[in-house]
């Protein structure tokens, strides 16, 4: 059996990490089952979730977990579309994992009320005396990445007016369809449902959420796949924050 290792579910979603949903999502396209496991990223080769084990072997990073699953299980993710259509899918992938994301992060991490809200929860489990400094460490080292990122330099409106226009294209590009690149769920709809359904929750004030909210099609698919993928009834949607 595969295990996923993320942070487990946080803000009533599948995963705190819109990676780790996209790793899950993608082993569901795939039809293989895993087992999630909410350890985080202390045994992380690279620091980061998602990570899998399969068989004794470590595979890090979701685009490299894809790779891996897609060879070793003989499966095809993109399966149906053309040269043309998996080079606009990738490209669509990294513009909300490279460019979207960040925002994503940036509206959780750099204000004090939407901190306060989530990502500070991420230490509840540590001991009392300590938190508060562990939690002021990890704010500050999250703070220093989107600075070095360049996200951090900007404005939090500069932010969302970026981020708005990453949204704006996925509302575009699912004018018609029912996925990202079709009729079909494939490779790229693992990264777009996670990082929609991030922004979507509703313990974060941002005008971003108001703006997907704006565009009724992109609820419509959230609604969509977790209804396919990630069944309401499942524990996976119990918040745990
Ligand atoms: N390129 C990586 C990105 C993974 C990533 O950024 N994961 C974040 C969670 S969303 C993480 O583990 N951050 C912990 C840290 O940087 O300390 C992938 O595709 O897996």
């Amino acid at each position: 059996m595969i295990i996923v290792h993320g942070f487990g579910p946080h803000f009533g979603m599948p995963d705190g990490s819109p990676f780790v949903i996209k790793t899950m999502m993608q082993l569901k396209l795939a039809g293989l089952e895993y087992e999630h496991c909410g350890d985080g990223t202390a045994k992380a080769p690279n620091g980061k979730v998602p990570f899998i084990e399969d068989d004794g072997e470590i595979i890090a990073d979701s685009a490299l977990i894809r790779r891996h699953v897609e060879r070793k299980y003989n499966v095809d993710l993109d399966a149906g579309l053309t040269p043309r259509q998996r080079a606009i899918a990738w490209a669509i992938e990294k513009m909300a994992e490279e460019h979207l994301y960040f925002a994503l992060i940036d509206l959780r991490w750099r204000g004090d009320r939407n901190f306060a809200a989530g990502p500070a929860h991420f230490f509840d489990r540590l001991p009392g005396p300590v938190r508060p400094l562990v939690r002021r460490i990890g704010r500050s080292r999250m703070m220093k990445t989107l600075y070095l990122q360049g996200t951090g330099r900007l404005s939090p409106a500069a932010v969302e007016e970026n981020a708005g226009r990453d949204i704006d294209a996925i509302a575009t590009q699912l004018t018609a369809s029912s996925y990202v690149m079709g009729d079909k769920a494939t490779a790229v709809d693992g990264f777009i449902y996670g990082v929609l359904r991030s922004l979507l929750v509703p313990v974060f004030e941002t005008d971003l959420r108001r703006r997907i909210e704006s565009h009724s099609n992109l609820a419509a698919y959230v609604v969509r796949v977790t209804d396919r993928f990630f069944a309401l009834s499942s524990p996976e949607q119990s918040s745990s924050v």
